[in-house]
């Protein structure tokens, strides 16, 4: 559903976006479907069509097209399907003031039986099909068990979790949705009474990936009723770290940045610091702690607005910088916190790619007191520019993060979300930012860490091999 940079709500856009590109550095030609939305970077553009037709979605006749974007350079060829009336819409999931589409599970059937419409017919069939996240999660079973694609049943399908928390369960009365099935096979869709696409992608895939391993350990006691599943499944799921797009986050080329790593890291943090602040009443003197990303439970943000505020009470000498939308109860405290001092809070309630580049290069530690996270990309992206990254020890947190020791390390981390504990380490970092020495020295550390794709592109590509 998400690829950077056409359609980005999240983590799962930038790695749709990147590994692809580095896979054809391995020599893979690697194809991306997503749907055509109705954003603006689908306007203007050229495209190429390779396959019209229509099905029926039980009674709805469901016209599609699947285009070629051309004239662009990604690094991969990026498709779109294009179902008019389905996701010709301004956003993802949800519509600009933040309401969820309620036709998603019609909208993801169409999306996927049109891709597996499109590979039945094309010349050149695909020797690998890989999978993200539920919306995508019927695939393998439809290749294996559906009238009309079981010719596509000895492809294999690697299916990718980038968070277990979204399943896209719908009830068996809008069974009607999928082609016909075998009913005999009717378990494999099937979790609690309900049909389940991401239990079914788990099921149906050859291969199962997830994107740490210390998430792929977790889901197996921690995965919103999937655990059975994944205990059961788990000789063929493995754990990989996502890496990040090395081009794209470059401190001493990105263009979203006024100013450019040019060999002092402390000069480079200054200087966009201050270009950040500049017209705001903050202090570029003190250090700022960042917060970037959606405001959801998963990613703690409600506990934003107590860790601000206990900031201050504690008059603790500590900027805050917090950029990202969601959550209503989030979005109003942290514009509260923003106006009533705006000597110490600063606050963007929206969704602003450049912006959070700035952010990242400009902030000195950047806080995630994720409840679930999966891998998190933003602790890699705020390491590559330098910035501390602050974070609850869970999943791939805990696998990119190692505790700063004075000498060897990246961050600091905290092992519960204790309001208590979480400012033990706020505590730390201003320690650490007034030490000069150490800060030159974990700042190293940060900039030094190698989170490219080119390695886990690789496990990525031993994986398609061994199947193929
Ligand atoms: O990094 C991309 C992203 C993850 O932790 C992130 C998440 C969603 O929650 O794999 O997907």
């Amino acid at each position: 559903m998400e690829c950077y940079p056409a359609a980005k709500t999240g983590g799962l856009a930038d790695v749709v976006g990147s590994l692809p590109k580095y896979l054809n550095k391995l020599d893979f030609e690697v194809e991306v479907f997503i749907p055509k939305f109705g954003m603006k970077w689908f306007e203007n553009k050229e495209y190429h069509n390779v396959h019209t037709a229509d099905f029926y979605l039980h009674e709805e006749n469901i016209r599609y097209g699947i285009a070629e974007v051309k004239g662009i350079d990604l690094g991969f060829k990026l498709f779109v399907v294009d179902i008019p009336g389905k996701f010709d819409r301004n956003g993802v999931y949800s519509s600009e003031d933040g309401s969820f589409f309620r036709d998603e599970i019609q909208r993801h059937v169409c999306f996927q039986r049109s891709y597996l419409n499109y590979i039945v017919n094309a010349e050149f069939k695909p020797d690998v099909v890989h999978c993200h996240d539920h919306h995508t999660g019927l695939i393998p079973f439809m290749m294996q068990h559906c009238d009309g694609y079981r010719f596509l049943a000895s492809t294999p399908v690697v299916f990718t979790i980038h968070n277990e928390r979204y399943q896209g369960v719908f009830p068996w009365s809008m069974v009607y949705l999928l082609p016909q099935f075998d009913a005999w096979k009717s378990g494999v869709i099937d979790w609690a009474n309900m049909i389940n696409p991401l239990a079914a992608g788990v099921r149906g895939a050859w291969k199962v990936t997830t994107v740490s391993p210390t998430y792929m350990q977790e889901l197996k006691y921690n995965s919103g009723g999937l655990e059975n599943l994944f205990q059961s499944e788990s000789n063929k799921c493995v754990g990989l770290l996502n890496g990040i797009d090395n081009e794209v986050w470059n401190p001493s080329t990105d263009k979203m940045l006024p100013h450019h790593l040019k060999g002092n890291i402390h000069t480079f943090k200054e200087e966009n610091k201050k270009y950040l602040l500049e017209n705001s009443q903050l202090d570029p003197s003190l250090p700022l702690l960042a917060f970037i990303g959606r405001f959801a439970g998963e990613k703690g943000a409600d506990l934003l607005p107590e860790i601000i505020k206990e900031c201050l009470n504690q008059n603790l000498p500590i900027n805050f910088v917090v950029l990202g939308t969601g959550d209503k109860y989030v979005e109003h405290e942290a514009g509260l916190l923003s106006y009533y001092r705006p000597d110490k809070v600063m606050a963007h309630i929206t969704f602003n790619e450049s912006l959070s580049h700035l952010i990242y290069a400009a902030a000195d530690f950047l806080i995630m007191p994720s409840r679930v996270e999966p891998c998190g990309l933003n602790q890699m992206y705020s390491m590559r520019y330098g910035t501390i990254p602050i974070v609850h020890n869970i999943g791939g947190l805990k696998d990119s993060v190692t505790y700063f020791d004075s000498e060897h390390g990246t961050g600091l981390k905290f092992e519960n979300l204790y309001l208590y504990n979480i400012i033990q380490e706020i505590r730390k970092s201003i320690y650490l930012y007034n030490d000069r020495k150490l800060l030159g020295t974990i700042r190293k550390n940060c900039i030094e860490m190698d989170f490219s794709w080119d390695k886990s592109a690789h496990e990525y590509a031993k994986i398609y091999n061994s199947l193929l």
